[in-house]
């Protein structure tokens, strides 16, 4: 019963969604405001433009440049179109692909929906889109790194089809992957204000399948998802993949799927890690947060290396009498640094000690006069 319920909200709201843009199909076509076209189904949009782009069925490329307005919708009909709305860009109405596989980039504002229609729909929300994303029919993608909806409404649909949903950053109202096998993926530093939803599910291989993924570190969150994940990983018929979990006071309820995947990375010290100190040679405390010590902590000769959870490696020496705790050398990440180049703080605060990168993630630590008092693996 609660499958079905959950079915038809889904439904009603997708239902909602396609209204819309039967209305917008009805507004006469073909009219390209006052967006340019050059060369032919290469349409670019600066300014603000009154009413409608409709375009002529053909595979066209959108670009509602950056700070450009179109008070109307954007509905290029059929074929396999491109719609991209820039950074600062606003589109007071809709997106709507229409037949066709569709690609929809949004990095701007979307005031009404972004809906796919028909087609395998790719669907990505940088920006905001303030009633909802649709993929309606076919196998769609839609990825969400920016904010969906106002309030506490604002759904992401996947519609029919087997779909593919990401969630990385803010969706007001809920997610529904609708009709058959999809895959939604929640990051677990997201925000979903409503609820997850599979709906029905195909059987054809995995049934609707829920990741949550990045990093936390709330192990007895990612504990309470394992622990439902033993007793619903079971089949893949029965929708028994359901209930609540949270990551750090971020709380996610979810229903209807079949398999619960823990893609987490957990790191080590809790939500709020403590940090320890280190003392600097004129007395100004560096902080290294505690939760990077274990187990990343090396240590080689009067040298201590950690591995933030942000990629960075920090160097601290000097531990001794003067400098009981250390102070920190300096600060690189792997990926930035070359081998033979020497690198320090250009910190006056700081002893002038410096790293030199040598092969195979080796670092010598050298002190003012040159000396090398450490050779580490990093
Ligand atoms: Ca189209
Ligand atoms: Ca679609
Ligand atoms: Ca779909
Ligand atoms: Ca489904």
């Amino acid at each position: 019963m609660k499958h079905i319920l959950n079915e038809l909200r889904a439904f009603i709201a997708l239902i909602t969604m396609l209204t819309t843009g039967l209305l917008l199909l009805a507004s006469p076509p073909p009219t390209h405001a006052q967006c340019v076209e050059n060369p032919a189904d290469t349409i670019t949009c600066t300014g603000t433009q009154a009413g409608n782009f409709v375009g002529d069925g053909n595979n066209e490329t959108v670009t509602v440049e950056d700070n450009a307005t179109i008070q109307g919708s954007i509905n290029p009909l059929g074929g396999n179109d491109t719609v991209t709305v820039e950074q600062d860009a606003t589109v007071e109405n809709n997106i709507n692909g229409w037949t066709g596989d569709d690609e929809i980039i949004n990095d701007g504002t979307v005031v009404n929906v972004i809906l796919g229609a028909e087609g395998d729909d790719e669907i990505t929300n940088n920006g905001s889109v303030q009633n909802g994303i649709g993929g309606d029919d076919n196998n769609d993608t839609i990825v969400n790194n920016g904010e969906v909806g106002t309030g506490n409404s604002g759904n992401v649909g996947g519609g029919a089809g087997n779909d593919d949903i990401t969630n990385n950053g803010t969706v007001r109202g809920n997610i529904f992957g609708g009709s058959g096998d999809d895959n939604v993926t929640i990051n677990v530093n997201s925000t979903v204000g409503g609820t997850i939803e599979g709906g029905f599910q195909d059987n054809t291989v995995n049934g609707d399948v829920l990741t949550f993924n990045n990093s936390t570190g709330d192990a007895d969150g990612v504990a309470a998802l394992d622990a439902i994940a033993a007793t619903c990983n079971v089949t893949t018929t029965n929708g028994d993949c359901a209930g609540m979990v949270s990551f750090c006071g971020n709380t996610f309820t979810f229903n209807s799927f079949e398999q619960l995947v823990n893609a987490i990375t957990l790191t080590p010290g809790g939500c709020n890690p403590v940090e320890a100190t280190v003392i600097t040679d004129d007395g100004q405390q560096a902080t290294i947060p505690l939760s990077n010590t274990t187990p990343n902590e090396i240590i080689c000769e009067n040298v201590k290396l950690f591995q933030t959870p942000d990629g960075f490696v920090q160097v601290y020496s000097g531990f001794g009498d003067a400098f009981p705790n250390g102070f920190l050398v300096s600060v690189f990440k792997p990926s930035d640094v070359q081998v033979g180049d020497t690198y320090n703080l250009e910190d006056p605060n700081t002893p002038a000690w410096s790293v030199n990168i040598l092969a195979g993630n080796m670092l010598n630590v050298l002190n003012e006069a040159n000396t090398i008092v450490g050779t580490c693996r990093y």
